[in-house]
């Protein structure tokens, strides 16, 4: 079953329980027995192209035709050093981007990890049953700690909550970036294993990666991905920025010193990443914009990345301005109701089928 599904990315066959949105047959809002979406953003800073792009959007577009609940996963967030009052903030900072970007609470259940304490709970259960031998190869623990980020038990373990996340409300499908690949596997080895030992409580779950800018890459090093912990910030655009730094970091963005604007992932990397940027705005495929700018020279080429990525984000700002930090406290505190309500039952079937039904 694991190799359902091959996704074809920036040139590379991947195959691992992955759905490609377009193979996806979409249901209609009157389904009775809609499939569950399940997805979560860290509030660690300010959300950049890279997450819109790879998982946002998808979020937004999929609340229609699913069962939607997206997490700001606070206890996430914990695992490298952080400040309690700006966590406390950027909880309602992440939330209030998000309802700008078109999260809809009244088709979406919008929330925070800390309100549901059931999340932690599960990730105990799961993790008395993850093999090392698996969390040893998570490649974002790695990747963290060579960045500078101090190991702790919560980052080695980051993708067991991860998957509680998921399967705690019997998730389907996790729209996410590509970064997110290998937890998304973790999630369906755990529920399996959960399945195989206590009975068939989970649904095996897929990811949901875009086909174009999976995986957004950074303007200053196109080796990378862009990231809200770069300390660069000419490495990526904010969702927020303001119209000039989104021109600037466009047109400072690292390339090449070859004048063709041609898709090559490996010898032309900056350009590749701009070029996949471009198509995910306009909706245009990548052979048709090389067709029109394989000549154009890289300053009108990056123009025209800039204006297309403008128009995507225009309508945020001034919907993000209109949003108090009152409306979106009162969001999260009718979204951590329905999500507790939610939990609660399906939490008690955990703990009836792993034995510890009584204590409570
Ligand atoms: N560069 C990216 N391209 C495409 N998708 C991306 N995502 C993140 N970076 C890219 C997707 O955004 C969603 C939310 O991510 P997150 O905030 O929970 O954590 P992250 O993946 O660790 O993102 P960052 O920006 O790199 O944050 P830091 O620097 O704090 O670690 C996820 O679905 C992710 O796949």
């Amino acid at each position: 079953m694991l190799d359902r599904y091959a996704l074809s990315l920036r040139g590379r066959s991947r195959t691992v329980g992955i759905i490609v949105p377009d193979d996806h047959k979409e249901q209609t809002v009157s389904d009775t027995n809609r499939q569950r979406i399940f997805s979560g953003v860290q509030p660690t800073g300010n959300i950049h192209l890279g997450n819109y792009l790879g998982a946002f959007r998808n979020w937004v577009s999929l609340q229609d035709s699913f069962d939607t609940i997206y997490c700001i996963v606070d206890l996430h967030a914990m695992t490298a050093d952080y400040d309690p009052v700006a966590l406390e903030k950027s909880r309602i900072e992440t939330a209030k981007v998000l309802l700008a970007l078109g999260v809809d609470p009244d088709r979406s259940l919008l929330y925070t990890q800390s309100q549901v304490m059931e999340h932690a709970e599960l990730a105990w259960i799961l993790g008395t049953m993850a093999p090392m031998g698996v969390l040893n190869r998570m490649t974002q623990f790695k990747d963290k700690t060579a960045m500078g980020v101090a190991s702790n038990l919560g980052l080695y373990s980051y993708p067991v909550l991860m998957a509680a996340d998921i399967l705690l409300y019997r998730a389907n499908l996790v729209p996410v970036g590509e970064d997110q690949r290998q937890h998304i596997e973790v999630t369906r080895d755990l529920a399996e294993r959960f399945n195989n030992r206590f009975g068939d409580l989970f649904p095996i779950p897929d990811g949901y990666i875009p086909e174009t800018s999976a995986r957004v890459m950074s303007f200053t090093d196109p080796a990378s991905k862009m990231s809200k912990s770069d300390a660069k910030e000419k490495s990526r655009i904010l969702i927020l920025d303001d119209q000039d730094v989104i021109r600037k970091r466009i047109r400072s963005a690292v390339t090449d010193s070859d004048p063709e604007v041609r898709y090559d992932v490996d010898t032309k990397p900056g350009i590749a990443n701009l070029l996949e940027i471009m198509s995910a705005c306009t909706g245009r495929s990548v052979d048709d914009l090389v067709d029109e700018y394989s000549g154009a020279g890289y300053g009108a080429f990056k123009d025209a990345v800039a204006d297309a990525v403008l128009e995507e984000l225009a309508p945020f700002k001034p919907r993000y301005k209109a949003l108090t930090n009152g409306d979106v406290r009162a969001v999260l505190a009718e979204g951590g109701g329905r999500a507790r309500e939610l939990a609660g039952p399906y939490e008690a079937e955990v703990r009836k089928a792993v034995g510890i039904k009584g204590y409570r």
